[in-house]
């Protein structure tokens, strides 16, 4: 009977540590990011060109956006446009964030990437690397068109 007892606390205490185990916030959470209609606009190489895209967080936390790199920018940024003085302009932004079960645009307006000395050619797809707080990281693949619309 005693035996029984202790065989029974001691298959409790092992499933309580199961499930401590399963409910602790892993290291590297799942990435619950997706990334669409990514394109950037190059006017001209020599002027920096901006970059739009969709994001879809399918999670239930928000995901926190810190910054985005590609070979296909000298450098990029996170920006947003603004009215400063009832002017146009824009200021670079530290992080932006997805909510959850939700979609955040970056589109001529607003949130946009700001590709500093581009490197891209109209026509050529070029990588991207999305990067997010607590060191996930999506893969994107941005379409580079000119100024005029792509022919349907
Ligand atoms: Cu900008």
């Amino acid at each position: 009977m005693q035996f029984v007892a202790r065989q029974r606390l001691a298959l409790a205490s092992f499933l309580f540590i199961q499930a401590l185990l399963l409910s602790a916030p892993c290291a590297r959470a799942a990435v619950t990011l997706s990334v669409s209609r990514a394109y950037f606009r190059l006017i001209l190489p020599s002027l920096p060109a901006a970059g739009y895209m969709t994001l879809t967080n399918r999670g239930v936390q928000p995901v926190i956006v810190t910054g985005i790199s590609t070979s296909g920018c000298g450098m990029a940024m996170l920006h947003k446009s603004v009215m400063k003085n009832g002017m146009d302009s824009m200021v670079a932004v530290p992080a932006v964030s997805v909510p959850p079960r939700g979609t955040l645009q970056f589109a001529p307006g607003g949130y946009h990437v700001m590709c500093v000395h581009p490197r891209l050619v109209v026509g050529h797809d070029v990588l991207a690397t999305i990067n997010l707080q607590g060191g996930g990281r999506v893969t994107a693949r941005f379409a580079v068109i000119g100024t005029h619309p792509p022919h349907p």
